[in-house]
Order: structure tokens, then C-alpha cells, then sequence
């Protein structure tokens, strides 16, 4: 029977720089700093555990298009381990680390076999005797937004034919719609496997053919959820299979708390590190944003300041643990226990306020001074309408509670 096995891993954004997360405690925000390294290895072990007999990386191989040598590096040395195995690398450029940018050039090991700017095919050999043909294209410069899928032909004979592209697939919006495509051209291509990069969720877009996004192999900011990795694939005709395995040695938490029958500062505390202590998990850091929910009224009299005793004090405990839970984040549910009709009644203020909280056209141009402002907004990212909503209803408490305290 004729069979490969691989990894498809993507978006490694080696030596991601971590923005914004420089007032975490320094020996957690450089665990953070070397974690992009850590799922590198972490990829190559398996590759060498696993006898696989090539690893492909989709595209985002660095964070930055002037890749700095820290990360050449570490990519070069852990491609040699590679090598030393005689196992060989199929790379892709994406739109983070283009071919445009400016860098001081190293070479990378001899095994690492780079796509060029145009579609082009590969062709492989395995150990084994199984022919392949690998079909990618690397980035030439940030944005491309032509359809490069159409550029991707079956060609000649070949055990398994693998598409490797770093795209986004239509409609998906989180991310730039660069060298779109749709699973229906991808399908049609009659291709074994698609090994996708650019979204850093974790999707399975089809199952036979595979058709898989396996994400980025280290969440970098709170917005990355979860546990992240890579998969190991195995093609058999007719029969492919793939399995996940976890890279990421620090993980994005946001958890729920429902601290109802709660009473005291005491009390909200424990319960609150007894919930953190459940997210620990071995060797691994966890960054966790915790929401309380039907926070009663007793502890409720001065929110703002329970929330900062209470993560001060929780995050007290985690500054020296490997397998720490730091709490970057509380907040609690805002609770609207006033009729918003008989206020309105009340006075003209709250009937105006209501009207520009339900229809918040001022909002963009308040967000544009600092979205437009040259030095803040590189280190930002564009709001979801959930956040605009949940700053919006933040805004209206807030006014609401201080004049109802006049
Ligand atoms: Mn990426």
C-alpha cells in the first residue's frame, strides 16, 4: 500500500514581538517571547518521534518581512536537526514574511525547499519510493489579492498531489482576503491533501479530500484562544487520516465565574483562585481573562475597586509558578436594573443619551483619533462590532451610574 505521513503546521510567526503584553510580570512575558521558538521545536520533535517523511509549512513562517536573525537562526538550527534525519521541508511565504522585506539574508539548510513567486510544482521522492508533487507560491510582497488559485494545475503523474497555498478562504473575514479561494476551486483541483496557512483558528474545511487550516503554532495576543499545534497527516489512497497535536506552550484563556452565592471579598477570592487552579495545566502557562457573573450587590457597591484588589491579589500568587494561571483581566457583568422608558421620562439627558447608545453614530469618529493617530495605531487591531456593542454598553452604565451617585 502506497502511504506518506507528514506535518502540515502553519503561521509559526517566529520572534513575534508580543505587543502591548511588556507589563506582565518579565519572567512570564519572556516565556511569552520564546514561545513562538518553543512550538518550532516542539514540531520538529514530533516530525523526528514520528519517522515523518517531510514537513510542510504554509506561509507566516516569521512574523515580521524584516525577519530578524534570532529567528533565522533558530528556524536554520532546527531545519539541520531536520536534516540530520533526512527529513525535508516544503515551505511557503505568506503576507507576514514576504519576499519585499529588507533583512540580512542566511541561508537556510539544504533540505528546506522554498516555493518561488509563482506557482510552481516540486517533486519528491520519498525514502520509500513514493513519488510527490507539491504545488505553492510565495508571497512576492504583502498584498496579494489575485486569485492564485486559479495558477494551481494537476500535473504528470504522481502517487499523492499536495496544494500548499496561504490564503484566505471566502468569506471568512478575521483575517485579510489575500489570494482568496473557494473549497469548491480547491475540490476541483483533484488534489490529495490542501495544506492552507494565513487563519490562525484551527479549521477543517473538508475530510476527504483534506482541506485543513491547522492555525497558528502559538496564540500571541488574548485573541488567540485556546491550545495551538500542528497535524500529522497520513495519505493512503482512498484513506487519509489526520491528527492534531498541541505546540503551544503558553495558552489565551477567557473563563466564566458565576459568583452568585458569593458574599465577601474573602469568599470571591477563593472561589476565584480555586477556578484558576483548575486551569493549570503542567508546564504550560495559561493567560486567562476571567468574567464574574451575577456579582451580588453587597460586593457590587464599589466594583471597580473589588476587581483590582481582587487581581492584584490573584495574580500575586502566579508570578513565580512554571505552570503559572496569570489572570490578565477581570470584569464583571454590568448589571441594568434601571428602566431605561422612565428615565428617558425623567429628563431630556437620558433620553438623548439612550438615543446616541442605540444608534452610536459619533463612535467612529471618537475611535478614529486613535486609530488614525501615527503613533498608536500600529499597535492596535480593529474592533469586532461585539467589542464596539460591549464598549458602547459599558459607556451608557457608566454615565448612568454616576448620575444616579449625583
Ligand atoms: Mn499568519
Amino acid at each position: 500500500m502506497k502511504r506518506v505521513k507528514f506535518i502540515h503546521a502553519a503561521d509559526l510567526h517566529l520572534d513575534s514581538p508580543m505587543v502591548g503584553l511588556k507589563s506582565l510580570p518579565s519572567s512570564i512575558f519572556s516565556r511569552l517571547q520564546e514561545s513562538t521558538f518553543v512550538a518550532l521545536e516542539r514540531i520538529v520533535n514530533k516530525a523526528i518521534e514520528e519517522k515523518v517523511d517531510f514537513v510542510i509549512l504554509a506561509g507566516d513562517l516569521f512574523d515580521s518581512e524584516d525577519r530578524s536573525i534570532k529567528a533565522q537562526t533558530r528556524l536554520r538550527n532546527e531545519m539541520k536537526r531536520l536534516l540530520a534525519h533526512e527529513i525535508p521541508v516544503f515551505a511557503i511565504h505568506g503576507n507576514h514574511d514576504h519576499l519585499d522585506g529588507s533583512w540580512s539574508h542566511l541561508d537556510m539548510s539544504k533540505n528546506v525547499h522554498v516555493f518561488s513567486t509563482n506557482v510552481e510544482t516540486k517533486l519528491y521522492k520519498t525514502a520509500s519510493g513514493i513519488n510527490l508533487r507539491l504545488y505553492g507560491f510565495s508571497y512576492p510582497s504583502r498584498h496579494v489579492f489575485e486569485r492564485k488559485i486559479v495558477d494551481y494545475k494537476k500535473e504528470g503523474e504522481a502517487d499523492f498531489h499536495i496544494g500548499i497555498l496561504h490564503g484566505n478562504m471566502e468569506g471568512s473575514h478575521e483575517h485579510g482576503n489575500y489570494a482568496p479561494f473557494s473549497l469548491k476551486e480547491l475540490v476541483e483541483k483533484d488534489f490529495d491533501y490542501w495544506a492552507l496557512g494565513h487563519i490562525h483558528k484551527r479549521m477543517i474545511i473538508s475530510q476527504d479530500p483534506p482541506v485543513i487550516y491547522p492555525g497558528n503554532t502559538q496564540g500571541r495576543n488574548r485573541k488567540e484562544t485556546g491550545i495551538k499545534g500542528a497535524y500529522i497527516v497520513t495519505l493512503e489512497k482512498g484513506n487519509p487520516s489526520f491528527e492534531f497535536f498541541p505546540t503551544s506552550d503558553c495558552v489565551w484563556l477567557e473563563k466564566e465565574i458565576d459568583v452568585s452565592d458569593i458574599v465577601g471579598f474573602e469568599q470571591l477570592y477563593m472561589t476565584c483562585k480555586s477556578s484558576i487552579d483548575s486551569e493549570r495545566e503542567h508546564k504550560m502557562g495559561t493567560l486567562l481573562k476571567i468574567h464574574l457573573t451575577k456579582l451580588s450587590k453587597e460586593n457590587n457597591s464599589n466594583e471597580r475597586d473589588i476587581l483590582n484588589d481582587l487581581l492584584e491579589a490573584l495574580q500575586e500568587d502566579e508570578k513565580e509558578e512554571v505552570s503559572f494561571v496569570w489572570p490578565y483581566a477581570i470584569t464583571a457583568e454590568e448589571e441594568y436594573n434601571w428602566d431605561r422608558e422612565t428615565l428617558a421620562k425623567q429628563t431630556d439627558f437620558y433620553g438623548e443619551l439612550f438615543r446616541l447608545t442605540d444608534e452610536p453614530k459619533e463612535l467612529e469618529t471618537g475611535l478614529d483619533l486613535l486609530y488614525q493617530h501615527p503613533q498608536v495605531r500600529k499597535f492596535l487591531t480593529p474592533l469586532t462590532n461585539e467589542e464596539k456593542k460591549e464598549m458602547i454598553r459599558y459607556a451608557e452604565s457608566f454615565l448612568v451610574k454616576q448620575l444616579f451617585k449625583e
